[in-house]
């Protein structure tokens, strides 16, 4: 790993000063636990409820992005314990292997979770996986309610969680702030769904519309939109040419776990020297190549492909445990376009950012814009963004 260095562990003791407050106090003691859902006030009651059901599950979501970048091949989660109007407990899941978000907050909660409502970002899991099942954590701790944002795509947990809930007399809520849990953990479910990892293709564009090789000077600092995509995703894929002539991509995130490096070698010659590598930061890079090349420095994972194409890799990347990739296009002509060429028909790139440069380049030549595929489409849930100075375009498929 670059300089990755640990995140810390979610905290075990004291209640979230930095939570968003309740719209209103008074609000928080109707709405939440202590009995008053269903009573005199009813309709208004469930409304306020419902407020603060997406309330906390916002603060789940909220937490466990504190992993981000950590987690996979696990989701992200977050966890929140609040009984009579009160947060009594709150965790995220920071790492797989490790404890789940329910854990945590249960731990943080010590004894005052019974009749308490648990509400979590992604359904409990109910199955025994590298940590026992956070169902039977709840329904040990006698939780009253459960209030859940999503069911879990994986096919071990797909609802057996809630239905395990349920079975022992707890009241489950699910579907709560959906959207924003789905797309909280839209690459692990992208993973878990087809098999191969999420991709977000990233580029830059000239004023006029020309591919450029340099990022923007704000975009890799502190803030800056590179650095946190080189935080969020578990890897980057980069060509072999980017490899050897620029500095890799570096995450200056606060407590960023650095991004594997995939180099792309095609057509290189049997040696290949990465010179941003030493033998420390090696592991942190695999280069895929389809003829038999010597990686220097040493250490560096090689595999040749029988077959160099975006399908493969990502099938590869999603069997290593990566959930998402970041495509850094930088080199019209070099070997990322042709692993792009059908990226729409076989649907392997999800998501677009571009960055637009406010430049004007020479075109290199008429060929500049003839890549990307062979299909005119419009892109979906498009935002624009200003990040650090730089202007942003990002749009799904
Ligand atoms: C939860 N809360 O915080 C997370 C869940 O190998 P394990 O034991 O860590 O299990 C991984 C699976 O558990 C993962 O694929 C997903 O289905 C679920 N993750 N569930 O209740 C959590 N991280
Ligand atoms: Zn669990």
């Amino acid at each position: 790993m670059l300089s990755s260095s640990p995140i810390s562990r979610p905290r075990l003791a004291p209640r979230p000063a930095s939570a968003p407050a309740p719209t209103s106090p008074s609000r928080a003691r109707l709405a939440v636990g202590g009995g008053a859902r269903g009573l005199v006030a009813g309709v208004r009651c469930q409304a306020q409820a419902g407020d603060m059901d997406a309330h906390y599950i916002r603060r789940c979501v909220e937490l466990a992005r504190k992993a981000a970048g950590h987690t996979s091949p696990n989701p992200m989660v977050g966890c929140v314990l609040v009984r009579d109007g009160q947060v009594i407990g709150e965790g995220f899941h920071p790492k797989a292997g490790q404890p789940h978000a329910e854990v945590f907050a249960l731990r943080d909660a010590g004894d005052s979770a019974e009749n308490a409502t648990a509400y979590v970002s992604l359904e409990p899991c109910n199955h025994y996986g590298r940590t026992p099942p956070c169902t039977e954590a709840l329904i040990k701790a006698k939780v009253r309610e459960v209030v859940v944002g999503m069911t879990d795509p994986n096919p071990i947990v797909a609802s057996k969680g809630i239905e395990k809930l349920r079975n022992a007399g707890i009241d489950v809520r699910v579907g709560v702030e959906e959207a924003l849990c789905l797309r909280l953990n839209e690459a692990y479910i992208h993973r878990m769904l087809t098999g191969r990892a999420f991709a977000t293709l990233r580029t830059t564009l000239s004023m006029n519309g020309i591919f450029i090789n340099q990022i923007g000077s704000g975009a890799d600092q502190p803030g800056g939109y590179y650095s946190q995509l080189a935080k969020e995703y578990d890897g980057v894929i980069i060509s072999s040419e980017m490899a050897k002539t620029t500095t890799l991509p570096v995450s200056q995130e606060a407590g960023a776990k650095q991004p594997l490096y995939i180099i792309i070698a095609q057509g290189e010659s049997s040696k290949l020297h990465i010179p941003s590598l030493d033998e420390e930061t090696a592991a942190n890079a695999i280069v895929l190549s389809d003829s038999p090349v010597t990686v220097e420095p040493a250490g560096v994972g090689v595999s040749v492909l029988d077959q160099m194409n975006l399908d493969s890799i990502l099938q590869l990347l999603a069997d290593r445990g990566l959930c998402s990739v970041l495509v850094d296009f930088r080199d019209v002509g070099g070997c990322l376009a042709s692993l792009l060429n059908r990226f729409q028909e076989d649907k392997l790139v999800q998501k677009v950012v571009v960055e637009l440069s406010p430049v004007w380049m020479v075109s290199p030549g008429p060929n500049n814009l003839a890549f990307g595929g062979s299909e005119s489409f419009p892109l979906k849930n498009v935002e624009r963004r200003e990040v650090n100075g730089t202007l942003l375009l990002e749009g799904y498929l």
